[in-house]
């Protein structure tokens, strides 16, 4: 994009989120305030009739609705940009001419995952959905949306677009479930009833927790909730590799082996290689491969053929390279036998994806290329989530206030919006532990990025050990004072490894706060779901304060392994 002079405008907190597009230009709204700057753009359309009618009658339903809401009809606010402007502090002069821009050239919108890690942050993905449909370029080569790039979807590589197939999963007996951010709320109230996606639901009363390749305690939100709620369960099974926090808070901990120490194949829909991952080394001690664990179990347990089904590690690569054969096939793709693709260390696909262009098939001819709505078009206004009749999910996109935001009265008492984003440094908390993402660390504390003036008004300089606070918890973090934050910002990435320490915590209503001394942001977050709809978690609405740690650094003692006592079994 860079090179062919495409203009790209970034909006978010951070300003190298725009990655090699230095040319880019960068807006930084308040967070959380992505779906009133995108109502600002869409009312700035429909004022100066730039919206595609056509396209919105011919591939939308609703979009009356949404445009009386939008117009301030329904609600008596127009979502004007002066409006907008107000929320977002972004100039309405700006909005008002990214308006202009985005209705008369071509137009691609590109939405990251972590704007529905936010209080309502359904809204965000459904407001853009809207904008790309105002702006009636969806099908065309450039335009329209996208989502997750890189994340999920191909970023334009192509592709061999035959999906790599997984473990047969055998039906479950147990038909409950809950969303996966609802955890705490589960264990801490059993049978209660909750409102998900359109369903009331019970929480199962969970009696053993078993988790085998997460870590809760580097996921979830509201870290010293969790810890409490914890508690409930009687037994706790985690399959871990490292003595991190999961396995800390566990009560039987079977040691995994790291992907370092099996044989395994990857791939994945975008990618163009099927890639041989070699066993480097046996397992570390008595560690063992998930397979080799679950086939132990299994066995103990009276089915172990029925869950092998006679194979053993080599066995079930064998087994799923050859049914990915015969999807290529199906495909028309000739696979290598599995020997020669052991041995070369990887397949590769031809690209069946370059020049593919998303939607093109549904703009050409919605009728014959419907999509899986209710409706097969764009759902700018949904009977079927007007029907839930939620207050916090109407049927069209709706701007909510957010639970915490820089506009809110707790604001005043904490008065830094964090981000914590995904880490540079490490896939979540993984390799925490290891040497690149410990060379990043300042002072063995996670480094957080604050702006020159929220650092001068605090009394804080670059280098410095700072404690974030609020009313959920507090943690250290090294202070890198940088412009590239947007002021009244604070970014901690996710992923230091969760290290309290029980002698400086404070507490707020009785209950006793987590301090976590290494830096996990986790304990600051918000656990609410973003709403009835989706339940998501919410880490990005998220209000902190800040001081100067001036005490005695406290040791991370999660960096430090246990002493292991051998036992006669
Ligand atoms: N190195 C590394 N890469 C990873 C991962 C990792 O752990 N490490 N994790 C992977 C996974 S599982 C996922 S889901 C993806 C996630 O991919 P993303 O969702 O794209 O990643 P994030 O870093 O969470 O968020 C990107 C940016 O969104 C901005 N942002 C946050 N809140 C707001 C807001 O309210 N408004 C606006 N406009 N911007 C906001 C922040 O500035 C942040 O830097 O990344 C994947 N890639
Ligand atoms: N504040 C905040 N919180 C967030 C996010 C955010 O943006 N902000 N992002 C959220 C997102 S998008 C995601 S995807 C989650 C990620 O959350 P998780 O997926 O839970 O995080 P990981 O650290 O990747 O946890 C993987 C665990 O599995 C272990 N492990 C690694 N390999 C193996 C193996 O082969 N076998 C077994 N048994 N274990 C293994 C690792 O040691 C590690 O403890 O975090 C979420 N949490
Ligand atoms: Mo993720």
């Amino acid at each position: 994009m860079v090179e062919r002079g495409i203009k790209v405008v970034s909006v978010g907190a951070l300003k190298d989120d725009a990655g090699a597009a230095d040319n880019a230009a960068w807006l930084a709204p308040r967070p959380n305030t992505d779906v009133a700057l995108m109502l600002g753009l869409a009312h700035t359309l429909v004022g100066e009739d730039l919206q595609d009618e056509s396209f919105l009658a011919s591939h939308c339903v609703g979009w009356d609705k949404f445009c009386s809401y939008l117009m301030g009809e329904s609600d008596n606010t127009p979502k004007s940009a002066d409006w907008a402007a107000a929320i977002t502090e972004i100039p309405a002069g700006t909005i008002r001419t990214l308006a202009r821009d985005m209705a008369t050239q071509r137009t691609m919108i590109s939405i990251s995952w972590s704007l529905q890690r936010a209080d309502h942050g359904e809204q965000t993905y459904w407001m853009a959905m809207t904008l790309a449909a105002m702006l009636g370029q969806i099908g065309l080569p450039g335009g329209g949306i996208g989502f997750a790039y890189a994340g999920a979807n191909g970023i334009g590589a192509g592709g061999g677009r035959i999906a790599p197939p997984s473990l047969p999963i055998p039906k479950n007996p147990v038909t409950q479930h809950i969303p996966v951010a609802r955890i705490a709320d589960m264990l801490e109230n059993p049978g209660a009833p909750f409102d998900f996606n359109g369903a009331r639901m019970n929480f199962p009363d969970a009696r053993i927790v078993y988790w085998c390749g997460g870590n809760p305690f580097h996921h979830h939100q509201n870290l010293g909730r969790l810890v409490r709620a914890w508690q409930r369960p009687e037994t706790v099974v985690v399959h871990e590799a490292w003595w991190n926090a999961n396995a800390r808070h566990a009560d039987i901990v079977l040691p995994a082996a790291t992907t370092l120490e099996r044989n395994d194949i990857t791939g994945t829909l975008q990618d163009r290689f099927a890639l041989a991952m070699h066993k480097a080394i046996d397992p570390v001690g008595e560690a063992r491969t998930d397979h080799a664990i679950f086939a132990a179990l299994a066995k103990r347990l009276g089915f172990d053929e029925r869950f092998t089904e006679g194979r053993d590690e080599m066995g079930w690569l064998r087994e799923l390279y050859g049914r990915w054969q015969t999807r290529a096939q199906a495909a028309e793709v000739t696979m290598p036998d599995f020997d020669t693709f052991w041995r070369a260390g990887y397949a590769e696909f031809p690209d069946r994806g370059a020049g593919h262009v998303m939607l093109a098939d549904f703009r050409a001819d919605p009728a014959s290329h419907p999509l899986a709505t209710p409706s097969g078009k764009i759902e700018i206004f949904s009977e079927t989530i007007a029907g839930f009749g939620y207050a916090d999910c109407a049927g069209h996109p709706t701007w909510y206030e957010p639970a915490e935001w820089l506009g809110a009265a707790k604001a005043e008492k904490y008065p830094l919006h964090l981000i914590s984003n995904q880490p540079r440094t490490r896939l979540h908390s993984q390799y925490d532990n290891g040497g690149y993402a410990q060379a990043s660390k300042i002072k063995g504390r996670e480094p957080a990025w604050i702006h020159p003036d929220d650092a001068a008004a605090h009394g804080i300089a670059d280098g410095d050990v700072m404690r974030l606070f609020n009313d959920r918890g507090a943690c250290l973090a090294g202070a890198k004072i940088t412009d590239a934050v947007r002021k009244g910002v604070i970014q901690l990435s996710t992923g230091a490894w969760f290290s309290p320490d029980r002698q400086t915590t404070a507490t707020e209503g009785g209950k006793a706060l987590p301090f976590c001394v290494h830096g996990n942001p986790n304990v600051l977050t918000r656990d609410a779901g973003s709403s009835k709809l989706a339940q998501g978690s919410t880490a990005q609405t998220c209000l902190v304060e800040i001081e100067k740690w001036t005490g005695e650094l406290p040791e991370a003692e999660v960096m430090r392994p246990p002493d292991i006592v051998a036992l006669d079994v």
